[in-house]
């Protein structure tokens, strides 16, 4: 082989391909394909191109087809053999035509995969009613040959369980990410709208690939600067970018925004002038974004303006917005995350407080936003009582991908279980076994995407937006099985990478539970950017925004008592639910200090006294981490070496990280009970008082 084509094959092997920004649509073939022969014949591929969906599917099948020549669907010696790929609707392709009867219940984003003869002839069909079906077919016929999967007696339906799935970006307009830790905002609204920047067809891609289907682009803290004029042709420019890609874009909005744009003195929701502004304003965006997916609001929330500054309801304010959308077709995505700083109540009972009794009193294209647990992502939180609860009104679950609560983007912390466990969870509403999934329209996830070459501050941080996409896809899957096509897709199909990869992974979200917040234990990170443990942090404007509030430790005990003795948060959820929450003796572990203010000498279920087992907790987070270290160690030489190193460094942050949160949470926690550490326990290495003290005034993504 000459040194030219070795370079080229190193160059595109490991050099560029390896920096992370492919993600997991890594279409590179298999080491042994290189060293063979780097050239094989390629399928023929049959598919229309005249819309730019199609062109958007053919093109991205033959990029996958012309990276990927080590898999088995193409190790041919000669075209002849290989299967055609025959892609299209009804309407796109003769030979999809007489399927259209066998596709009537796919829906609008449906689509199959089979393997078939036609014509005396070896096929792969990618059938749809839609061209964007065809394009989520492609992506997934890839995921096979990316991850070694046979193709031999293909047959496949897929439509997705859930119609809205979306990112939400808190990207504000100077670029600044509010909780972002993987760089500046992707969206440059500088160079906007004349400059289309190829990375935000590539940000779509990635989305279609795994089903995303909206995107709102701007902050829930919203500025009311994006809907001014100027702003809305920059939104155009990336709704048109992103349409090939079944992507439609969304605005968060300002609910004051009829005043600080309009000029207007109020923004009542009643007010017969609010109401010309917010339908004039509508008209104005579908007038250059006609598929304008809606609005997402956060109102009387943290500060932000709303509907109860007049008096009126979040049922008024937000149907204000829906009746100015209506007419185009768009939605109200309206999120439930409220908490009034003048209502003394447990903080975890106000979102069910105000919006229960809500039920039946929105339009029909509002949408509730819904956070996955009562706080506020913490690494383990019981499932909302909101799900389950309002049969008339739907529903959707926002969960954070940005790790704001689970170490930033240095920990190595696969969400998947997180997301899988809330889906899961039994709501028993109306007295059925449901689970939360079932009572859901949409998902929603706060984005980590940033400019940093990897998308989202790490090798690993890529997995979590891919695992929302595929849950919010169809929400029974597993997040282990998410978990190997996404590691064989971004690293290498073969087992002896994919296993540990995946062990690492699914460890991962309890070693950060057990060294931040074990045994239910919720929001005891630093104050304000969230970066490290503070569970000593007290005072301050409110007591819902200090650990001391949740943890509730003294010389007893620890806890919050949301029994019905306590604050009765329990009572929030179906009697079943209640029950076995409320019970000290049936309360799951994971969940026995959200719950319960338990004395320090609780028998636990290992047979150790609640002191004991809340050290061993936090010293086992840190073995997890020396674990998942080791693990990756053995993977060098397997992994290419840039993101073998990367992975390594970040590693080394955690562990010091991990062991600095168990260290300084033992201390705390110690200088409270005023117990000795359990045999064999270490004494963290510095006093309380020198944990406290440390400062961090630039750690990133703040909130402002
Ligand atoms: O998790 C908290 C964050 C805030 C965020 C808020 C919310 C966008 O600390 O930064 O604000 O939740 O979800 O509205």
């Amino acid at each position: 082989m000459s040194g030219a084509v070795l370079a080229l094959l190193t160059c595109t092997g490991t050099v560029r391909a390896e920096d992370g920004y492919a993600l997991w649509m890594r279409y590179t073939p298999l080491e042994s394909a290189l060293v063979a022969d780097g050239r094989r014949p390629l399928p023929e591929v049959q598919a229309p191109d005249q819309t730019a969906t199609q062109r958007a599917a053919r093109t991205e099948l033959v990029r996958g087809l012309a990276g990927l020549p080590g898999n088995a669907l193409l190790a041919q010696s000669t075209v002849a053999t290989l299967p055609a790929l025959v892609l299209g609707t009804p309407q796109s392709s003769t030979l999809i035509a007489p399927l259209r009867k066998e596709m009537d219940s796919l829906g609008e984003e449906g689509y199959l995969l089979r393997r078939t003869r036609m014509q005396g002839r070896d096929v792969v069909l990618v059938a749809a009613p839609r061209d964007i079906g065809v394009l989520y077919g492609v992506f997934h016929l890839l995921r096979l040959l990316q991850t070694g999967a046979s193709l031999d007696a293909l047959a496949l339906r897929e439509s997705p369980r859930m119609r809205l799935r979306v990112l939400n970006h808190w990207d504000n307009l100077d670029g600044h990410v509010e909780r972002g830790y993987a760089g500046r905002s992707l969206w440059d609204w500088q160079t906007l709208p004349e400059w289309h920047d190829p990375r935000y067809t590539d940000y779509a891609r990635a989305n279609a690939s795994v089903g995303i289907n909206g995107t709102v682009l701007n902050n829930v803290n919203a500025s009311a600067q994006s809907l001014a004029p100027d702003y809305l042709d920059k939104a155009a420019t990336l709704a048109d970018m992103f349409r090939p890609y079944g992507i439609r874009v969304y605005l968060s909005v300002r609910f004051s925004a009829p005043i600080e744009l309009g000029g207007l003195n109020a923004a009542d929701p009643l007010d017969a002038d609010v109401q010309r502004w917010w339908q004039h304003k509508a008209d104005e965006i579908y007038a250059r974004i006609p598929d304008f997916g809606g609005f997402l609001v956060k109102a009387n929330s943290e500060g932000q303006p709303g509907p109860q500054d007049y008096g009126r309801s979040h049922a008024e304010g937000a149907n204000l917005l829906a009746d100015a959308l209506a007419p185009h077709g768009g939605v109200v995505m309206w999120r439930a995350f409220v908490y009034a700083h003048d209502v003394p109540a447990d903080r975890a009972t106000q979102a069910y407080t105000e919006f229960a009794g809500l039920d039946g009193a929105f339009r029909p294209n509002v949408i509730l936003q819904v956070k996955n647990g009562p706080i506020d992502f913490q690494p383990r939180e019981p499932f909302h009582p909101l799900f389950g609860a309002m049969p008339r009104t739907p529903l959707m679950m926002e969960v954070q991908i940005t790790k704001e609560y689970l170490g930033f983007a240095t920990h190595l912390v696969y969400l998947g279980p997180l997301y899988e466990e809330v889906l899961q969870s039994r709501t028993h509403a109306r007295g059925q076994r449901a689970t939360v999934a079932q009572s859901l329209t949409g998902m929603a996830g706060v984005a980590n995407i940033g400019t940093d070459r990897t998308w989202s501050g790490s090798h690993f941080d890529p997995a979590n937006w891919y695992a929302f996409g595929r849950l919010a896809w169809n929400p029974y899957q597993s997040a282990r099985d998410i978990a190997a096509d996404w590691a064989a897709m971004t690293f290498s199909p073969d087992p002896e990478v994919v296993q540990p990869i995946v062990g690492m992974m699914m460890d991962s979200r309890e070693a950060a539970v057990n060294y931040m917040t074990p045994l239910g234990l919720h929001h005891l990170m630093a104050r304000g950017h969230h970066y490290g443990p503070g569970p000593w942090v007290d005072g301050g404007p409110r007591a819902d925004w200090t650990s001391v509030y949740y943890h509730r430790a003294d010389r007893d005990g620890i806890g919050f008592d949301r029994t019905a003795r306590g604050s009765n948060a329990v009572g929030q959820y179906a009697p079943e639910v209640a029950a076995r929450y409320g019970d000290l003796a049936r309360v799951p572990e994971p969940l026995l200090l959200w719950f319960h203010h338990v004395p320090w000498d609780h028998r636990m279920a290992s047979g150790r006294t609640l002191w004991d087992e809340l050290v061993g907790r936090y010293s086992q987070g840190v073995r997890q981490v020396k674990a998942m270290q080791a693990t990756w160690e053995r993977l060098e030489g397997r992994v290419d070496a840039q993101r073998h190193a990367q992975v390594t460094a970040f590693l080394r942050i955690q562990l010091r990280e991990a062991q600095w949160w168990r260290d300084a949470s033992v201390a705390y926690f110690q200088s409270v009970s005023g117990r000795p550490l359990p045999a064999g326990e270490i004494a963290p290495p510095h006093p309380l008082a020198w944990y406290q003290h440390l400062q961090f005034p630039s750690a990133p993504g703040d909130g402002r």
